[in-house]
């Protein structure tokens, strides 16, 4: 079935086949299917990359139950979106409660009927999507397409937690365009913000490395965020975004340092064993991006 232009998969736990054969059978045409027949599979299907979209979660299961299934499952950042319902035999008012209390999102007690499984299916799935597709665009900036300030702060501090973990370098590389306020003033706001999405495009194609960060941070400032590179490895990316810029060749006539539209930066640089806040590591690259602006932009400092 596709919702929004897509078909979801959906993960199937149960340690009897026979279990995993009937909801499969139901579903199959519908939906991509996985299964698992333990919990333990369950959650090493789930850590992958591609997640499922949907858990139908048995309960009673040998070694490790539904219920410790959706406990672990809902207490990890990376799986706690995942909508589970259980399926299952126990039928008691107080299962159906301590299961919905572990954040399940329904319960469905066995014998099912096999058309309203399918339209609860559905209808969990469908708010699942939705509410997926509102959460990417609260993080994206609807003028340049790139991820906007709300998602790096987020980011940001996903990377302060996980270096706590397996410590690594951070960098922040601090953009700002060059006499943008000369840009808009003789080229128009209209052309302004074509420049600003070109600067964007250009800007992401030039970092590399997928776990790079870009993000457009206020009205011409842009943001990158780098994890477990060091000093050099630093420079060279904000000497290539500069590149990536006076490359476009875009005219601007009314720049006092070149003809045509650049960029300055800043990098600040948080060390594994050095103990900077995320506020101050920003304020270091914007420090030093304010010494390349004053120093002939079209550069950067470090
Ligand atoms: P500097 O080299 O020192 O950075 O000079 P500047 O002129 O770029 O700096 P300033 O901060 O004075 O001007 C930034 C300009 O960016 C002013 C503002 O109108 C423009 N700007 C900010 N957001 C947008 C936007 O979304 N669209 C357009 N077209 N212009 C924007
Ligand atoms: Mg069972
Ligand atoms: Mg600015
Ligand atoms: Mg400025
Ligand atoms: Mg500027």
């Amino acid at each position: 079935m596709m919702i929004d232009g897509y078909i979801p998969t959906i993960l199937i736990v149960d340690d009897k086949a026979t279990n995993i054969a009937i909801l499969s059978d139901l579903l199959k045409d519908d939906y991509k299917i996985k299964v698992a027949n333990s919990g333990q599979r369950a959650l090493s299907l789930v850590r992958e990359k591609e997640k499922p979209d949907l858990i139908l979660l048995d309960i009673e299961m040998p070694q490790m139950s539904g219920y410790d299934v959706c406990k672990a499952l809902k207490s990890s950042a990376e799986t706690i979106d995942i909508p589970i319902i259980f399926v299952t035999a126990k039928n008691s008012s107080e299962d159906e409660e301590y299961g919905l209390n572990l954040g399940a999102i329904d319960y469905i007690k066995k014998p099912f009927h096999s058309g309203i499984i399918k339209i609860r299916i559905k209808n969990h799935l469908t708010l699942k999507l939705k509410s997926k597709k509102l959460e990417e665009l609260s993080m994206c900036d609807s003028l340049t397409g790139i991820s906007n300030r709300r998602y790096f702060d987020e980011i940001l501090e996903q990377k302060y937690r996980e270096i706590i973990r397996e410590p690594k370098n951070l960098s922040i590389i601090m953009i700002d365009i060059d006499y943008f306020k000369l840009y808009n003033d003789n080229y128009g706001h209209w052309m302004g913000d074509e420049c600003l999405t070109k600067v964007a495009i250009a800007l992401k194609k030039a970092i590399k490395r997928p776990t790079d960060v870009l993000a457009r941070y206020g009205g011409e400032e842009f943001v990158v965020l780098l994890k477990g590179v060091d000093k050099d490895g630093a420079k060279q990316v904000a000497q290539s975004l500069i590149d990536s810029i006076s490359n476009l060749n875009l005219a601007h006539n009314f720049s006092p340092v070149s003809k045509i539209v650049t960029i300055s930066a800043g990098v600040a640089i948080k060390e594994v064993d050095e103990d900077i806040s995320k506020e101050d590591l920003i304020k270091k690259a914007d420090a030093e991006l304010y010494r390349a602006k004053n120093s002939g932009r079209n550069k950067f400092c470090a």
